[in-house]
């Protein structure tokens, strides 16, 4: 036999050995009752063993004719199968790439699965796969309770912990969004070496932190070890001496070449997780067969020997002789159901193949933006309930204020409105955010809708996508825009993709604040003053926002959260720090910059941008900071030009309305791009490509954005930044087409 191909040497030992099986003593024999098993279940669950291991052998023989992809299988990982069969399906599991068989033995809890053909579909990329319509081989179902998972390895952890947080938290607060069963738990698979990765241990720690300050998160960990992360092998014991001893969290072990082993610790690990309402870090010791995926040639880093050591403890036979045993089924009984499933899952496999695959950029695209989740949304509140919720405030809504009291007000009129609305981040309760902009909704809305998260900006955002898969609206806080990069994956790998791989089946909607961009006076340096956007230019389907005032601040957050409500999305919500506090444009005490609290069901449209001045001299076009310094620029140069300008605030980052500004900026023809964010990768930069591209006239567009260039502490903190005089300056050269 060919030395290469371990899938045909697994199949002809898994056949060889039962033949030869005589009755040994190798296996424990078991007591069904005591593991509260029926002979039927234990059956089901090494028929779904075989089924997937029959898929591993199909798709290697089908990759190499190019009609399969991306074979990475589960072979050695069989005994999840016995998850798919202990956890009811109303327990959300995400998955790890290799649960197979815990997908195929779960859906047999629900009528009418079709859980063969779906994976091959799934294998085949084709566009009839049910949960990603031909975009990625994943595992997933929404009627299974299964959100299909990325490719990255453990960035699932974090938002199946706050899932996990979000049960009970639902049920708690009533809210009437809640999908998940009250007393479910979530599962959360991953390998061995993933359990390394940062994702992981903020998960895993944030889930502890949780606990320890008396939270519930009913979440088990199950790590399925097979000593290997592609070619590099785990350091003995490493796991356990990792996770075992950890304060509140719970950690089991079983032997994942034992059926029975696996089931006992799996009841063990259920009802410890399901009545304390704890995490459990349940570690499965097995082998990994095949390789690691379609592509891995394991003999150009491990010895054939160890190859064949691996392949001795192969988990699906190891399951047959406990079944034959422990006489659930005869040799021939099992070598019939091997043999059959053979043929099945032939079949399915080359139907799956003659099956439709994506082909159009546009039905690529179909799903990237989610849409319509929910029909209705929340009412506002009855005026006196607002009065009583302002308190003392209240009469002075009609005061002109800065943004930062006025994105205040907004926010709690959004808890008010919104009950499934969670704050949550860095010093967001009593201390009301490092700005304040939080201050007070602790004591009015309670600890168990605004709160403090642990440090850590990966296990924020990864946690609002968690809630939201149990109903919630979170409205995570990032104290500064530098850090974010500590969370981008969580965004850009996790949250933006789930309803693309997912085909809007599932959606993590979320409004995002974010404290950020530059000018901050006294304070900081290149991390509190973090002058970049480019992090969200590139992410398709989210919405970028970033107000230049208190009042379209307002106006704004309420148009994110009705779409995010209604229509599944994420919205990134850019408050720029260095504007929070200012009330003057012109002149000290002008108050020109303060703004009264819009009318309660005043919006501001996504894309809707605002036009100070009708001259037609020269457009300026900015946002944040650099509307701010043109606004106050604009007396000056339309003094030396003699002529009237016209300056415009996109106010929305994404989704701007090219062909409507284009009408706008035309009769100028010349415009000036003020990007407070550095030149390359700027929004700006992007927004000058795209109306070139499209302006059918004669324009003169310049881009006046930022160098290139970190911020340094002290005075030489705006050095680099476009100030009022350097957007004088520009806007004269640009009107003098210099
Ligand atoms: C963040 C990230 N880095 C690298 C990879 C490439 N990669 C895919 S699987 C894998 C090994 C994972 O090993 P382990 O967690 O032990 O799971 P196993 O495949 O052994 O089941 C790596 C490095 C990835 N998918 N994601």
């Amino acid at each position: 036999m060919n030395p290469y191909n371990r899938a045909e040497i697994i199949d002809h030992n898994f056949l060889k050995f039962l033949k030869n099986n005589h009755q040994s003593k190798r296996i424990e024999k078991i007591s069904l009752s005591d593991l509260g098993m029926s002979k039927s279940n234990v059956i089901s669950i090494f028929e779904s063993q075989v089924f997937s291991r029959h898929m591993d052998i199909k798709a290697r023989e089908l990759k190499e004719k190019g009609e399969c992809f991306y074979t990475i299988g589960s072979s050695g990982h069989e005994s999840n199968a016995v998850f798919g069969n202990i956890f009811p399906f109303t327990d959300i599991a995400f998955l790890h790439y290799r649960s197979g068989p815990f997908f195929i033995e779960r859906s047999k809890q629900l009528a009418g699965s079709t859980p063969l053909y779906d994976m091959a579909l799934s294998f085949m990329a084709s566009s009839d796969d049910p949960i990603s319509g031909g975009r990625h081989k994943v595992l997933g179902s929404k009627s299974l309770n299964i959100p299909p998972q990325t490719s990255t390895i453990a960035s699932h952890i974090p938002k199946a912990v706050g899932t996990a947080f979000g049960i009970d938290r639902a049920k708690d607060l009533k809210i009437k969004e809640r999908e998940l069963k009250s007393n479910s738990i979530v599962l959360c698979s991953f390998g061995d070496a993933s359990a390394n990765h940062a994702s992981a241990l903020t998960g895993i720690n944030t889930s502890r932190w949780i606990k320890s300050i008396g939270g519930n998160v009913p979440i088990i960990f199950i790590c399925e070890d097979n000593g290997l992360g592609i070619s590099v092998p785990t350091p003995k014991g490493w796991i356990e001496s990792t996770f075992s001893n950890q304060d509140h969290l719970k950690y089991l072990s079983c032997d994942g070449l034992n059926i029975f082993d696996t089931i006992r610790v799996s009841r063990e690990a259920d009802s410890y997780c399901r009545s304390n309402r704890a995490p459990v870090f349940l570690h499965m010791k097995t082998v990994r067969l095949m390789g690691h995926a379609g592509s891995d040639i394991e003999l150009s880093y491990l010895d054939e020997s160890q190859i064949e050591s691996a392949e001795k403890k192969d988990p699906l036979l190891l399951s047959a002789l406990s079944l034959i045993d422990n006489r659930l089924l005869s040799t021939d009984e099992v070598v019939n159901l091997y043999e059959h499933a053979r043929k099945r899952i032939n079949f399915i496999f080359d139907q799956a193949t003659t099956k439709p695959r994506l082909s159009k950029a546009s039905d690529v695209m179909s799903h990237i933006v989610p849409e319509k989740i929910r029909k209705n949304h929340p009412k506002f509140q009855a005026e006196k309930d607002r009065e009583k919720l302002f308190g003392r405030e209240y009469n002075r809504l009609s005061r002109p204020m800065h943004m930062a009291k006025l994105i205040n007000y907004a926010l709690l009129d959004i808890m008010l409105q919104y009950d499934n609305a969670l704050i949550f981040g860095e010093d967001v309760a009593k201390k009301g955010g490092v700005y304040h902009i939080t201050a007070d909704l602790y004591d009015k809305f309670s600890i168990r809708r605004v709160f403090n998260s642990p440090l850590d900006e990966t296990s924020i955002i990864g946690f609002a996508s968690g809630l939201a898969h149990n109903g919630f609206l979170p409205i995570p806080e990032i104290q500064f825009l530098a850090y974010f990069h500590n969370a981008e994956d969580q965004l850009r790998g996790e949250a933006a993709t789930l309803s693309f791989f997912s085909q809007n089946q599932y959606t993590n909607p979320m409004v995002i604040r974010i404290a950020g961009l530059a000018y901050q006076k006294g304070f900081g340096g290149h991390f509190h003053n973090d002058n970049s956007l480019s992090i969200f230019r590139d992410i398709p389907g989210i919405i970028v926002a970033c107000p230049s005032n208190g009042a379209d601040a307002v106006k704004m957050l309420r148009t994110a959260m009705k779409h995010a409500y209604k229509n599944g999305r994420i919205v990134v919500f850019i408050e720029p720090i260095a504007l929070y506090m200012v009330k003057d444009l012109y002149e000290p005490k002008d108050n020109k910059w303060c703004f009264k609290y819009p009318d309660i069901e005043e919006e501001h449209k996504i894309g809707q941008y605002v036009i100070y001045g009708e001259g037609n001299a020269l457009t300026i076009i900015s946002y944040g900071n650099g509307l701010y310094l043109s606004l106050k620029a604009q007396p000056e140069i339309e003094k030396q030009l003699k002529k009237k300008i016209k300056i415009i605030d996109l106010c929305w980052l994404s989704d701007i309305n090219i062909d409507q500004l284009l009408i706008d900026i035309e009769p100028s023809k010349k415009v000036l791009i003020v990007d407070e964010c550095r030149r390359s990768g700027s929004y700006g930069e992007g927004l000058m490509s795209s109306l070139y591209s499209k302006s059918k006239n004669n324009m003169s567009i310049k881009l006046h954005a930022a160098e290139d260039s970190f911020i340094p502490l002290g005075d030489a903190a705006t050095s680099t930044l476009p100030s009022q005089e350097s957007i004088i300056s520009h806007a004269l050269s640009t009107y003098k087409n210099e």
